[in-house]
């Protein structure tokens, strides 16, 4: 089923074939395995991350930005799976962003005690264009601000083969991730997975 959370933003339970997505998934990070990015003040984020794709998302003591070569190997991103580019397609245009074209696709990894913090996600060129999100592993719960950091969230409980396509209003919406509870996914095990696909460029 689809649900309309806010204006611009539309959850879609169950709609990705996880099982198809987890085989995909580990030949990507054959080439491109998971590291820790450093922030521009230094320290390290707990989520580990990848990309695929034409672009992928890096943090350093640079700052944020996105670039078409991986730093830790020298080479370009994996391309990205077919199966990963219709998911997100046919996810933006069901919840009403025809024409979608993810260049980038983000992997985060999380771990029992990963967080993500409240941000926005504005290092993307074309805001016009919606970021889908996919989640597999263990469930989440997930929070939407608006667009200020502070004054209440919406909470969201995002669980294996869950879309989420955020555009329109809610594209540059506050958002975060809770502190992840043990739990343990019969495929994946005692972790949770996120495809963040955007178009970056
Ligand atoms: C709301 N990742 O990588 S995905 C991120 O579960 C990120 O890994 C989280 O936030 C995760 O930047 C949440 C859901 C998401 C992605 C993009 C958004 C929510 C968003 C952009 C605008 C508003
Ligand atoms: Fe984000």
């Amino acid at each position: 089923d689809s649900v309309e959370i806010c204006p611009g933003m539309v959850l879609l339970r169950d709609f990705a074939d996880s099982a198809a997505l987890q085989g995909e998934l580990e030949s990507v990070l054959m080439a491109a395995p998971l590291r820790r990015m450093q922030t521009s003040r230094g320290s390290y984020m707990s989520v580990q991350t990848s990309n695929c794709g034409q672009f992928g998302w890096l943090s350093d003591r640079q700052g944020y930005r996105y670039s078409d070569i991986d730093p830790l190997t020298g080479e370009p991103w994996p391309v990205m799976p077919v199966i990963f580019r219709q998911l997100a397609e046919t996810a933006a245009e069901l919840a009403g962003f025809p024409g979608f074209r993810p260049d980038a696709c983000l992997i985060n990894y999380y771990q029992p005690g990963t967080q993500m913090g409240a941000h926005q996600d504005r290092d993307e060129s074309d805001c016009d264009a919606p970021i889908v999100s996919v989640s597999l592993g263990i469930n989440a719960r997930f929070f939407v601000l608006g667009s200020e950091r502070r004054g209440s969230s919406i909470p969201v409980n995002l669980s294996d083969g869950d879309v989420l396509v955020f555009g329109g209003p809610a594209r540059l919406f506050f958002h975060g991730v809770r502190k992840l509870k043990f739990s343990e996914h019969p495929r994946f095990g005692p972790v949770r997975w996120n495809l963040t696909f955007r178009k970056a460029l």
